[in-house]
C-alpha cells in the first residue's frame, strides 16, 4: 500500500498532483499545522525523525525529500520520468534538484523575512533580486519549450509547481514573465491536478 503523509498546504502537494496524474490507488493520513507557528504536529515525527511532509510510505520504505519521492514513484511506473533525448534528461535531473536546491531558498527566506516588522522589510528588498534573477531565468527556459524537460510534462515540472505557485503569490511572478504564467496555468488546469486539490484540502500556495 502506498501511504502519503500529507501536511495541509504543503510542499505534499505535489506528490498528491504526481500520484493523482500516475492514478496510483494510494492512502492519505493528514496532518495539520499549527495554527500560530504553522509547523507540522508532532505526530509526523513519530513517521520520520525530520517531521516534515511529504513523507511517503511503499513498499516497506519510508522516503522523504519531494524529489526523491517523485524520482521513486518516476521509477516505480515508468512514466513522468527522464525523457530519452540526452539534453532533455539533463534538463529533467536539472530542475528536479533547482525547484527545492536553489529556487525555493531565497524564496522562504523572503516569507521568513516577510515576518520579521521593520529590519525583515529592509532585508527583504534585498533578496527580491536574487529571486527576479530565477525568475527571469525560468522564463527564458519555458520560452523555449512547453515543458521544463522538454515536448512533455514529467516530474520536473511537478517539482517546479511549488516554487512558482509561491512566487506568484508572493514574490513578483507577474505579467512581466508571460511563459512562466502559461505553464502555471496549464499546469492547473489539469484534471490529475485539480482533483489532488480536492483531496489535499485547501492550498494557499
Ligand atoms: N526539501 C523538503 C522540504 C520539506 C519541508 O520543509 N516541508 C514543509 C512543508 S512545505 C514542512 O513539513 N514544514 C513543517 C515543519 O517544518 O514543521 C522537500 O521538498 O520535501
Amino acid at each position: 500500500m502506498t501511504i502519503l503523509h500529507h501536511l495541509n498546504n504543503s510542499r505534499s502537494q505535489r506528490i498528491l498532483w504526481m500520484l493523482e496524474e500516475l492514478e496510483l490507488p494510494y492512502e492519505v493520513k493528514r496532518y495539520q499545522r499549527d495554527a500560530k507557528t504553522m509547523l507540522a504536529p508532532a505526530a509526523l515525527r513519530a513517521v520520520h525523525p525530520l517531521g516534515k511532509s511529504p513523507v511517503l510510505e511503499d513498499d516497506g520504505h519510508i522516503i522523504v525529500e519531494s524529489a526523491a519521492i517523485a524520482e521513486y514513484l518516476a521509477e516505480k511506473t515508468g512514466r513522468l520520468g527522464a525523457p530519452s533525448a540526452r539534453g532533455d534528461a539533463l534538463l529533467y535531473r536539472q530542475f528536479l534538484h533547482y525547484a527545492e536546491g536553489s529556487l525555493m531558498p531565497p524564496l522562504l527566506v523572503k516569507l521568513v523575512l516577510s515576518r520579521v516588522p521593520i529590519m525583515g522589510r529592509l532585508a527583504m528588498a534585498r533578496f527580491q533580486p536574487m529571486i527576479d534573477t530565477h525568475l527571469a531565468y525560468v522564463e527564458g527556459e519555458l520560452a523555449r519549450r512547453p515543458w521544463f524537460a522538454g515536448d512533455a510534462m514529467t516530474a520536473a515540472d511537478i517539482m517546479m509547481s511549488f516554487p512558482l505557485e509561491a512566487a506568484r503569490a508572493r514574490a513578483g511572478l507577474d505579467e512581466r514573465y508571460p511563459h512562466a504564467l502559461a505553464w502555471l496555468e496549464k499546469v492547473q488546469a489539469r484534471p490529475a491536478y485539480r482533483r489532488a486539490l480536492e483531496v489535499g484540502g485547501p492550498y494557499a500556495y
